[in-house]
């Protein structure tokens, strides 16, 4: 008896010839099933979803490696001059999308994956997204990645391989509750691992002092544990050029030696827990937004990626046979916030311990490769060290900082002579209290570049925040605002937008995002008008039939999509949100015939999972909605909808279904913001306050066509220097209190009056965030935006215009800039080789 043999079934379809990489549909379909055959070892009888997704991945991986190899090869032969992004996080989104877009091969592939008779929607979401990080920063980093390969600009990107990224984020009972996301379980065909690039970090221990074979005094650390560090590579196409940057992120593993002594006692398990140890450090990303908790493990996962990658670097030069003296010719390196900030303090060990090189030029070196971004003037974001926890980590670390201290407090006083609390604020240590060693001075004082990330920040930054060092070092600061990259944010995710535009402008917009001017015309022509509103419907509709499957809630696609969507974040003011929302429910109650514009309020995020009010604050918004949703008064003119597990891959679909974009931050607070740029380039109007890039956003499209409202910043810190008192807005203004009060009685929490008392109190007796003082400019601009829509023409002539003027918002301008100002890098052209091209 013969058993089915799927190798012989299949034998007629994969034969192998001599060009494995063919771009022609015939070559796609033959790569698709040869990958299902030989990566997946499935017949297609018995693939899954899943197989067929990774062979898909497979089949487009191999046809990306040739300009991989041939970029790295250039950069080899050509000792090109590289910027080295350092990142805690990089929240990449699915890969296979954006790589088909990139390679310009989007159309062949889908045609191919159908004609297989597949579903070739459904494999695109099948890609389990790598959440490596929280929000904003780290979604950032990937947008910079982008832009990077796409103008051509030699970049490495190095963080850690999380093996468990964001949490997933589930809603039970109207609560976030967390599960671990397990991105890795079915395997990742985007990553290679190079264990041949392997490098050892030390940790603890303490430091001895020697004198050299040439009488020099030197220090050597004795560690208490070494932690090996593995690089994982993942290509990083440019959008339509060959050029094919690198992501190298690094996993913890214990070295082969992990603790000898141990094992030779006998002690089996014990030496197997050091190994456990050892592969904590990359087991999970801190679920923090815009705070720092001060964790030792956190800590030690900043150095671990920090000595890798910077040793990394390190061989690199020594592979080109360039000199360490040369290495901030070779490499400028970003410090994406001050989470990579210990690299000042390493990179002085690396060269001065272990390359025995003099302090002083180890101190030019250092303070010529390093600049530093600032993403956030909150107190509570700001990292600090406990000096205890920090000594015991890194001990020669301490010693150095003491040293770069020293040498740097003598600068400061000979420039302010006799300033003793300048000193004081701005010493590396902070000797007020309980001593810790603060990070983003050493950023200050290690880079020779300071940056914030929209014009707003970067001034109160430098009249707040980092005032004494703009005052130390004024040519150092500079401003970058934040941009988005329009391949993912718009080509991927929103294809009907732009098969409307290029039909108009063509489509060489996607690089150069300012020529999207061009639709300015286009605004005054009915007929186009017309054909975005039809686009923006069917999106919305799209969404709508996502949120009956996904929620069980019907929404009507012809309501004005209100959607606030971003971690869940006090100084966010989702609940000021959530305040209109029952100021508009209050009003029917009132009046239940009352003329309102329809709305559908849709949120989406996540809270830190210790940040009890923020979880709260999606309490309370579900509990509204359970209310809103369901009361016959509503008459479905007002639904309330919480988008569960918030994720890069779900804001693809939510940006271009918006209408209306809610960025409401208390002003001052918000560094850039990104998700502000992301809706307005696909068409959704704002509501924002002065914060952050809405500045730059409303200047842009013209405040015309932006509903501004609330406080500036200017005014939020006269208020609080007079002593606000919240209760002032409270008492005085009936539609605020009877929206508290109806909170407050339990009337959306089941007659519960205690449930939301802490979220109310907060607002009460302190509302740090100045809730209760917009209040009132928040209600009434929301009402313009109800005027406004009603007006169906004019809406879709405001939301065109936003689309033609948000060419500033591109990451391309953003890295441009950088380039110019900061990194003084220019663009290396990469040419295939002959060998192994492709066929097109
Ligand atoms: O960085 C984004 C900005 O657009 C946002 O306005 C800003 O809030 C965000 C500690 C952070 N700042 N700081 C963080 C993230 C994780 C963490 O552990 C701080 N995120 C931002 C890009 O510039």
């Amino acid at each position: 008896q013969t058993v089915p043999n799927p190798v012989l079934e299949c034998k007629p379809i994969i034969q192998v010839e001599d060009d494995r990489t063919g771009l022609s549909i015939e070559a796609l379909k033959r790569g698709f099933l040869d990958n299902l055959f030989y990566v997946q070892g499935k017949f297609s009888g018995i693939a899954t979803k899943n197989d067929c997704y990774m062979a898909l991945a497979y089949t487009v991986r191999d046809r990306l490696f040739k300009r991989w190899v041939d970029t790295a090869e250039t950069y080899t032969k050509n000792g090109s001059r590289t910027v080295c992004y350092l990142s805690a996080e990089f929240l990449m989104g699915p890969h296979l999308g954006n790589n088909l877009i990139n390679l310009g091969i989007y159309d062949q592939v889908k045609q191919a994956i159908e004609e297989l008779g597949l579903d070739f929607y459904e494999l695109l979401e099948q890609e389990e997204e790598p959440g490596l990080g929280n929000g904003g920063l780290g979604r950032l980093a990937a947008c910079y990645l982008d832009s990077m390969a796409s103008l051509e600009i030699p970049s490495l990107g190095y963080g850690i391989r999380y093996e468990f990224g964001i949490f997933e984020q589930k809603i039970q009972d109207g609560w976030q509750v967390e599960i671990t996301d397990k991105w890795l379980r079915f395997g990742n065909p985007w990553d290679v691992a190079r264990p041949e690039w392997s490098v050892e970090v030390k940790l603890g221990g303490h430091t001895e002092s020697y004198v050299d074979e040439n009488d020099r005094y030197r220090v050597r650390w004795i560690p208490f544990q070494v932690v090996k560090g593995i690089p994982y590579d993942t290509p990083i196409l440019g959008y339509k050029v060959n050029t094919a940057n690198t992501l190298r992120l690094w996993a913890a593993e214990a070295p082969e030696s992990f603790d000898f002594e141990a094992f030779n006692s006998g002690d089996y398990v014990k030496a197997v827990q050091a190994k456990m140890t050892s592969e904590n450090l990359s087991k999970v990303l801190y679920p923090n937004d815009n705070v720092s908790q001060g964790k030792k493990l956190r800590l030690a996962q900043q150095i671990f990626f920090v000595s890798c990658s910077l040793q990394d670097m390190i061989r690199i030069m020594k592979g080109q046979k360039i000199p360490l003296e040369k290495f901030h010719e070779k490499f400028v390196i970003q410090l994406n916030d001050t989470h990579p900030s210990i690299a000042v303090a390493e990179l002085m060990r690396l060269l001065v311990d272990e390359y025995g090189m003099e302090w002083e030029q180890a101190w030019e070196i250092t303070t010529k490769a390093f600049a530093y971004t600032n993403h956030t003037l909150l107190p509570e974001a700001l990292e600090k060290w406990p000096l205890g926890l920090f000594g015991e980590l890194l001990p020669r670390h301490l010693q150095i900082i003491y040293e770069i201290n020293g040498r740097f407090l003598d600068d400061v006083r000979i420039k302010f002579p006799d300033d003793f609390d300048r000193l004081k604020r701005m010493s590396l240590i902070d000797e007020s209290g309980e001593r810790y060693i603060r990070m983003a001075n050493l950023a200050c004082v290690g880079s020779f570049a300071i940056n914030g990330v929209a014009q707003l920040h970067t001034e109160l930054l430098q009249k707040d925040v980092l005032h004494d060092f703009y005052e130390m070092y004024p040519e150092k600061f500079n401003n970058k605002t934040n941009g988005i990259t329009p391949r993912r944010f718009m080509v991927l995710s929103n294809p009907r937008l732009c098969e409307l535009i290029d039909s108009k402008i063509g489509n060489t917009w996607i690089k150069n995002l300012h020529e999207l001017r061009q639709l300015e015309a286009f605004a005054e022509d009915v007929e186009f008008r017309h054909k975005f509103r039809q686009i923006k419907q069917a999106i919305k509709q799209d969404l709508a039939e996502y949120i009956k499957a996904k929620n069980g809630i019907d929404v009507d696609a012809n309501s004005l999509f209100d959607i606030q969507a971003k971690r869940f974040h006090e100084y966010k003011r989702q609940h000021l949100n959530a305040l209109h929302i029952i100021t508009l429910y209050n009003r029917i109650k009132a009046n239940p015939n009352i003329d309102i514009t329809p709305r559908t309020f849709l949120f989406g995020g996540k809270a830190a999972p210790g940040y009890y009010i923020a979880k709260l604050t999606i309490k309370l918004i579900n509990s509204i909605g359970e209310v809103v949703n369901r009361d016959p008064d509503v008459r479905g003119r007002l639904k309330v909808v919480f988008l569960e597990d918030y994720s890069v891959k779900f804001a693809q679909r939510v940006y271009p279904a918006a209408d209306l974009s809610e960025q409401i931050s208390t002003a001052g607070k918000e560094a850039s913001g990104t998700g502000n740029m992301k809706f307005a380039l696909n068409g959704a109007l704002t509501i924002g306050t002065l914060d952050g890039a809405n500045v730059e956003i409303r200047e842009e499209v013209g405040e015309e066509n932006f509903f501004l409202f609330g406080l500036t910043a200017e005014e939020v810190y006269a208020k609080k220097a007079q002593g606000y008192d919240p209760m002032y807005y409270y008492n005085r203004d009936p539609e605020l209190k009877l929206a508290i009060d109806r909170i407050s009685s339990g009337f959306f929490s089941h007659g519960d009056a205690n449930l939301f008392k802490p979220l109310l109190d907060t607002l009460l007796h302190r509302d740090e965030y100045m809730l209760l003082a917009d209040y009132r400019s928040y209600i009434e601009c929301q009402e313009q935006v109800s005027q406004a829509y009603r007006d169906v023409e004019n809406w879709t002539r405001m939301a065109i215009l936003n689309v033609a003027r948000m060419g500033k918002f591109s990451s391309d301008r953003s890295i441009s800039d950088y380039c110019e100002d900061i990194w003084q890098i220019q663009p290396v052209k990469i040419e295939l080789s002959e060998y192994l091209q492709t066929d097109v």
